[in-house]
């Protein structure tokens, strides 16, 4: 039986002919036309990236190679008695291409089992910095320790042949995603848990040990953390964390500088830390009006203030989407299941009720509706996970999962160093003037 490995590189070189022979048949074929406001604007809805393990679709919302999240629900393998789908069966998903087998996603699991060992001096690193670093930063930083481990960085300065990047960097990301758990929880112990940590259990899965490392054995919050880090994991290629990773990667710099650079935009407000500003929006609301679960009044009065004061209502809004979600949708579905009544998962469903309506009302908002980061943080409260500024991190250990599996195929289908071309406002004017193209070399 071959191994993961050599079942990748052999699909790989399959897509790698089709895309020659695509590219030699049709590469001259455009793919719809730039609007100078679109140049300006963020290059929305610019295609310019080819990401082979998901495609999210506006309406629908993600499907990773082609599964929708309820149907990852459905096909994934599980943990023992769990309903959750194992992250492990979606790494192999996006990865290969193909639904893994139970013996698949555990053929993962014992590969990031046996690759797990953190080095001392990622801990040491992690120590040197005050507790009240921000746990982002601690996670970027405790990444940029672990890159002294880096195979690519090795083999490429001793002189690699550029067909063998693709195995050098599938090594780098399975040993990263095999240590980020060790290293997230570390951080969380260290800085919300008096230093007491947690030694892995190495008979768990990867989810299953790393809330047992952060502390949490409740078989319920285990199946929170095996459904946060498998829809957390993948967003198509261009959200910041996903095109930054490629970006940097295309450099040939190695997994883990490339998937820091990517922490380091996870880490803004816009994109990944809007998880812990939505629970901090929450817990102010409450604090301001003094009382456990809003009405639906109380809770729009405070939505308009926020906008009053020139900030973004945190967990609405999207640069792809123009639906509710589908990843806010399962974790809803999960608090149903699991916590009904809840006060603060209660106060989500309530928000969930009252903004979309005021976010129309803007008349310039493209998107309404609720994103990931909308529901996760309440649903970890419930647990005691109430330490918010660490939540971004729990979304980072997942998305490694996506952007590290998207790394091996640039990396195997020989993707070149990204750069497109900027312009200046002054080529603009002269273009409009007709004094000039603005495109060129
Ligand atoms: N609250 C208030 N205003 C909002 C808004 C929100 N939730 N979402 C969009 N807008 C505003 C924009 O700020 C922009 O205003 P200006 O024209 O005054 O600058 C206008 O509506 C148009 O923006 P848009 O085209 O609808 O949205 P963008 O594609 O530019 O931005 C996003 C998308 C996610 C950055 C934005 O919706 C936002 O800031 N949301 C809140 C933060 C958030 O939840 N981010 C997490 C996204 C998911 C993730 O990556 O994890």
């Amino acid at each position: 039986m071959a191994t993961i490995k050599e079942r990748f590189k052999a699909k790989a070189d399959d897509l790698s002919a089709e895309i020659k022979e695509i590219l030699k048949e049709h590469g001259t074929r455009t793919i719809g036309e730039v609007q100078l406001s679109q140049v300006y604007q963020g290059m929305r809805g610019i295609t310019g990236l080819v990401t082979e393990t998901s495609l999210l679709d506006a309406q629908e919302g993600i499907r990773f190679r082609g599964y929708s999240i309820p149907e990852l629900q459905e096909k994934l393998p599980k943990a023992p008695g769990g309903t959750e789908p194992l992250p492990e069966g979606l790494f192999y998903l996006m990865l290969l291409g193909e639904l893994p087998t139970a013996g698949d996603a555990e053929e993962v699991t014992n590969i990031w089992q046996r690759r797990s060992h953190v080095p001392n001096h990622v801990f040491d690193a992690i120590e040197a910095l005050p507790k009240s670093t921000h746990p982002m930063t601690q996670f970027v930083i405790a990444i940029m320790a672990l890159q002294t481990e880096s195979i690519f960085a090795k083999k490429y300065a001793q002189g690699m042949n550029k067909k063998d990047y693709w195995d050098a960097v599938y090594d780098d990301s399975m040993t990263l995603i095999a240590r980020l758990p060790r290293v997230a929880a570390y951080i969380y112990r260290r800085k919300y848990k008096d230093e007491k940590h947690i030694q892995p259990d190495g008979l768990l899965d990867w989810s299953g040990n790393f809330a047992h490392m952060l502390g949490f054995e409740d078989e319920s919050f285990k199946e929170l953390m095996r459904l946060y880090m498998t829809i957390h994991a993948d967003h198509e290629g261009g959200n910041v964390s996903a095109h930054t990773t490629h970006l940097v990667g295309s450099a040939l710099s190695d997994p883990y500088l490339s998937f820091a650079a990517g922490m380091n935009g996870l880490a803004g407000p816009l994109h990944g830390l809007a998880n812990q500003e939505v629970i901090k929006w929450i817990f102010d609301m409450r604090d301001e009006l003094g009382v456990e679960l809003p009405s639906k009044e109380q809770i729009e009065e405070y939505v308009k203030k926020t906008l009053g004061e020139g900030k973004v209502v945190p967990g609405y809004g999207h640069a792809v989407l123009r639906k509710t979600d589908p990843r806010f949708s399962a974790q809803m579905e999960f608090g149903k299941t699991h916590m009904p009544d809840d006060p603060l998962v209660n106060i989500v469903w309530r928000v969930y009720d009252v903004v979309p309506e005021v976010l129309k009302s803007l008349g310039k908002v493209k998107n309404p509706w609720p994103n990931v980061d909308a529901h996760s943080g309440a649903l970890l409260v419930h647990y005691g996970l109430v330490e918010y500024e660490f939540y971004t991190v729990l979304f980072g250990v997942s998305r490694a999962l996506g952007v590290l599996a998207s790394l091996c195929w640039d990396r195997a289908l020989g993707l070149p160093i990204e750069r497109p071309k900027s312009i200046t406002t002054a080529s603009v004017k002269d273009w409009l003037e007709g004094k000039g193209e603005i495109w060129g070399d």
